[in-house]
């Protein structure tokens, strides 16, 4: 299969949907490269050891972990289903970014963000990320996160394995929309 197709399939099967495939899937999201190659193929997805780490090394946003002996693989973040990807939780900088589009803000001002079909709410470092995050939904539009005082106020932050940021749903009194100079969310 070609690259981003291929991606694309192992995050569905390895953020929402493992059992689309019959692939067992351990408590922290791991699943056995050799039986994920087995599973796939039996589905009509042809997948091999070096197709898998191309994708695992090329990917843009660095989409999949291989475990050490590179025996499993998992999803950095994204997870729908209940997985622990994300093990102790991190004091996050005092300030993170959210990328979204500009037609959710009132909702977003009003209620707050919610992990939505994820089971976290995903921040990014810098604004240039969230821009590109955003961009996806729409006109973006970027909102700074005081993520220091919602840790200081006992909210546990967690970094996935690709470094993206993750908590659970952020009050509005944390939010801020993100005032930039030349409109393009460049810092
Ligand atoms: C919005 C991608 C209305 C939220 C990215 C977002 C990221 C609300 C959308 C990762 C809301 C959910 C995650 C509220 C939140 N009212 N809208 N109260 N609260 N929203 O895709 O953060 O390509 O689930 O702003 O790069 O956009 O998948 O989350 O626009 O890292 O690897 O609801 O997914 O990575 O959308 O993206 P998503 P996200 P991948």
């Amino acid at each position: 299969m070609p690259l981003t197709e291929t991606s694309k399939f192992l995050s569905y099967v390895l953020r929402h949907a493992p059992e689309s495939i019959g692939v067992a899937m351990d408590s922290e999201g791991w699943v056995s490269v050799d039986e994920l190659i087995e599973k796939a193929r039996a589905a009509g997805k042809r997948i091999d050891p070096d197709l898998l780490r191309q994708v695992v090394e090329t990917n843009d946003k660095k989409r999949f972990t291989l475990s050490e002996d590179g025996a499993s693989i998992r999803a950095a973040q994204g997870h729908s289903i209940e997985v622990d990807t994300v093990g102790e939780p991190v004091e996050p900088p005092a300030i993170l970014f959210h990328g979204t589009a500009t037609r959710f803000l009132q909702s977003i001002l009003k209620q707050g963000l919610k992990p939505m079909g994820r089971r976290h709410v995903h921040l990014s470092g810098d604004t240039e990320t969230a821009r590109r995050v955003g961009m996806r939904y729409g006109v973006p539009v970027i909102l700074r996160v005081e993520a220091g005082a919602m840790h200081a106020e006992g909210q546990p932050f967690w970094q996935a394995d690709n470094g993206v940021w993750l908590t659970g749903a952020v009050a509005p009194r944390y939010l801020d929309r993100e005032v930039v100079s030349g409109g393009e969310g460049q810092q």
